[in-house]
C-alpha cells in the first residue's frame, strides 16, 4: 500500500515523498528540494532535486480545478491527454519537446526532462532577448506535429483512433469561451479590460457588428474542423529556450482542431513581443535591434512554415484525393487564412478577457500600454476581417506596422 495508491492534489513534501517512491532516478533515501515552479493557469508544476547527485526532474500533476480559479472544474484526464501527446510530438519532432520518463494515471501527473538551462520564452523577450533559430524550429514543430497529424498523411482510420484519443470537452470549452466568444460578447461576465481602454473597446470591439459575426463563423471552424492534431495552447509561455535549442511544453489543450490555431498563435503572440518592445525600448539602437529581430522573425515563421510544409507534403502525402492538382494550393491558403484569424482571435482574448500576458501588463506607462493594446486590438480586426488576404509573413508584418502608425507616441 502506498498513498499515491488513490488520487489527491499533492503538496510539496507530497511530491518529494512520490519522487523517492516512483522514480527510480532517485534513491529512496535521497534529500530531495521541491520548488513550485510553474506560473500558469491550469496544472501545478514542481522542480525536484537531488542536491548529493545533481539528478532533477519536473513533475507536473492536474489538480481537479485550474491552478488560476476554481471557476474552472477540470477532468483530471488532461494528463493523460499531455503525456500522451509529449510522447507523439517526441517522435515527430525530435529535440524540440522534452523527453517524458513517466506517466501516472493514479496522480494523474507526469515526470519529464528537467530544462533549468533553458528559459521561459515569454520572459526572455520580455527582456529583449533575441533568438534567431527560433523561426526554424518552431516551424520544424509547426510543420511536423500538425501536417503528419492530418487525414492528408494518415490512414484515416489510424487518424480517427487519434481523434477518440484526444477528445479534450472541457479544456476545449475553455478555448471557445475565453478565445472564440467572450472577447466579443462578455456574457459570462468575467473579462478583465485594463479600465482607461474600457470605453474604446466597448465601441471598436464588443459594438462592432461585423467582427462579432466573423468571429461566429470562425468559432464554427474550431468546433468542426477535425483538420490536425493541435498543441492548442502554443504561445510564448509553452516554449522553453536558449540561444540554441527550443523545447515546446504543455500540451494539455491538445486535440483535433484547425492548423490555424496553432500557428496564429505564435504570430499573436510575437506581435505581443513587438508591442511590448515597441512600448518600452527608447533608444534607437536597441529598438532597432529588437522589433527588428521580432519583425523578421515573425515573416520568416510565416514563411518557412509555408515553404517547409510544402516540402513535406511531397515526401508525406498519401491521400488520393489531396493529389489533385490545386489542392495543395487550396489547403494550405485554408491554413493561412485561419492563420490570420485565429492570430486576432488571440491578440483580442488576452488584453480583454481574464487570461492575459505580461508583454502588455507589465507595461507600466498609461498612455503607452493603451496605444500597445489598440495597435494589437486594431491589427487583429484587420486579421479577422480581412483573413483571406493574409498568405504570406509581409502581410502580417505591413498591418502592424501600418497600424502602430495610427497611434501615436
Ligand atoms: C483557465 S485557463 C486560461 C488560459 O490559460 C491557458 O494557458 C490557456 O491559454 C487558457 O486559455
Ligand atoms: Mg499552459
Amino acid at each position: 500500500m502506498s498513498k499515491f495508491d488513490q488520487y489527491f492534489l499533492m503538496k510539496l513534501s507530497d511530491v518529494a515523498q512520490y519522487a523517492r517512491e516512483k522514480m527510480i532516478l532517485f534513491d529512496p533515501d535521497a534529500q530531495l528540494d521541491v520548488t513550485e515552479i510553474g506560473d500558469g493557469n491550469v496544472n501545478y508544476i514542481y522542480r525536484v532535486w537531488d542536491a548529493q547527485s545533481g539528478k532533477s526532474v519536473i513533475i507536473k500533476q492536474a489538480g481537479p480545478t485550474a491552478r488560476i480559479s476554481d471557476a474552472f472544474v477540470l477532468s483530471t484526464d488532461r494528463a493523460r491527454i499531455e503525456a500522451n501527446m509529449l510522447m507523439l510530438e517526441y517522435k515527430l519532432a525530435p529535440g524540440l519537446v522534452p523527453l517524458l520518463y513517466k506517466y501516472d494515471d493514479v496522480m494523474c501527473c507526469c515526470a519529464m526532462e528537467d530544462l533549468s538551462d533553458h528559459v521561459i520564452m515569454r520572459n526572455a523577450l520580455n527582456e529583449h532577448q533575441t533568438f534567431p533559430l527560433f523561426a526554424d524550429h518552431i516551424t520544424t514543430f509547426m510543420v511536423n506535429t500538425l501536417l503528419l497529424t492530418t487525414d492528408i498523411v494518415l490512414d484515416h482510420k489510424e487518424k480517427k483512433e487519434l481523434v477518440k484519443k484526444y477528445i479534450n470537452p472541457e479544456l476545449c470549452e475553455i478555448t471557445e469561451d475565453l478565445v472564440y466568444t467572450e472577447p466579443f460578447n462578455d456574457y459570462k461576465k468575467r473579462n478583465d479590460i485594463f479600465p482607461p481602454n474600457l470605453d474604446w473597446i466597448t465601441q471598436n470591439i464588443y459594438q462592432d457588428k461585423e467582427l462579432r459575426l466573423e468571429t461566429a463563423k470562425i468559432k464554427f471552424d474550431f468546433l468542426t474542423n477535425s483538420q490536425s492534431l493541435i498543441h492548442g495552447d502554443l504561445h510564448t509561455g509553452s516554449i522553453f529556450i536558449k540561444p540554441d535549442s527550443t523545447k515546446i511544453i504543455d500540451p494539455e489543450f491538445a486535440c483535433y482542431g484547425p492548423i490555424g490555431y496553432d500557428t496564429g498563435n505564435i504570430v499573436a503572440n510575437l506581435i505581443f513581443a513587438w508591442a511590448n518592445g515597441d512600448a518600452t525600448l527608447d533608444a534607437k539602437a536597441e529598438r532597432a535591434r529588437y522589433l527588428g529581430w521580432v519583425e523578421q522573425t515573425l515573416m520568416e515563421v510565416v514563411d518557412m512554415f509555408y515553404v517547409k510544409f510544402n516540402k513535406a507534403w511531397d515526401r508525406n502525402v498519401n491521400e488520393i484525393s489531396a493529389k489533385e492538382p490545386g489542392f495543395r494550393e487550396w489547403y494550405l491558403n485554408g491554413v493561412l487564412r485561419d492563420t490570420a484569424a485565429v492570430a486576432g482571435l488571440e491578440l483580442c482574448r488576452r488584453i480583454i478577457g481574464l487570461a492575459h500576458v505580461k508583454d502588455i501588463t507589465s507595461i507600466t506607462d498609461e498612455k503607452a500600454r493603451l496605444r500597445a493594446e489598440r495597435i494589437c486590438l486594431t491589427a487583429a480586426k484587420d486579421y479577422i476581417k480581412n483573413r483571406e488576404n493574409y498568405q504570406n509573413g509581409m502581410s502580417f508584418l505591413n498591418t502592424l506596422k501600418k497600424t502602430a502608425t495610427l497611434y501615436s507616441m
